[in-house]
């Protein structure tokens, strides 16, 4: 795999961010195959950021997010998957709209479910990217 066609690519992470928690996944996906992830996905040709945000979120879990604000990029090469790959990731926090709203894992192939997480008490292991986040020091609480 890997061959020397491939290229970096732009995947979208969002924090999102309910009182002291975030929600994170147990991914299924190939890359980072059971490790815990935010939503997210590809950026898509032409799409502005904040789109791409909530198209992932409300696809993957249902939810309707507002307030959506960069956080950071992080550089990611995965040469221990079964096809390497290499992924700049923009991360972006959001809010609920509506705070009553409950996450549904509307794609049951690429995620085990969605549950909310302490920043302090994350589930390991950490989908790399995502662990790249927490050890640079960042915190989406402010
Ligand atoms: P899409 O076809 O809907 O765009 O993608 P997906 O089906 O949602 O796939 P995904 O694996 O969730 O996201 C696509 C890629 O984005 C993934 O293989 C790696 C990259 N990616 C990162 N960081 C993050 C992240 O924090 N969360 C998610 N979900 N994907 C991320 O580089
Ligand atoms: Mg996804
Ligand atoms: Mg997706």
């Amino acid at each position: 795999g890997g061959g020397a066609a491939a290229e970096p690519k732009v995947g979208l992470g969002v924090v999102v961010v309910k009182g002291e928690t975030v929600l994170l996944g147990r991914r299924r996906s190939s890359i980072g195959a059971s490790t815990f992830a935010v939503p997210g996905g590809h950026l898509e040709f032409g799409e502005s950021f904040e789109d791409c945000a909530e198209r992932e979120v409300k696809e993957e879990t249902g939810l309707d997010i507002e307030k959506i604000e960069f956080l950071t990029a992080t550089n990611t090469v995965f040469l221990d998957e079964p096809r390497p790959a290499h992924y700049v990731t923009i991360f972006v926090r959001a809010v609920l709209a509506n705070p009553q709203q409950e996450a549904q894992n509307l794609e049951p192939e690429k995620c085990d479910g969605w549950s909310w997480y302490s920043w302090n008490e994350l589930p390991k292991p950490l989908f790399r990217p995502l662990e790249t986040l927490v050890e640079s020091g960042f915190c989406p609480f402010k």
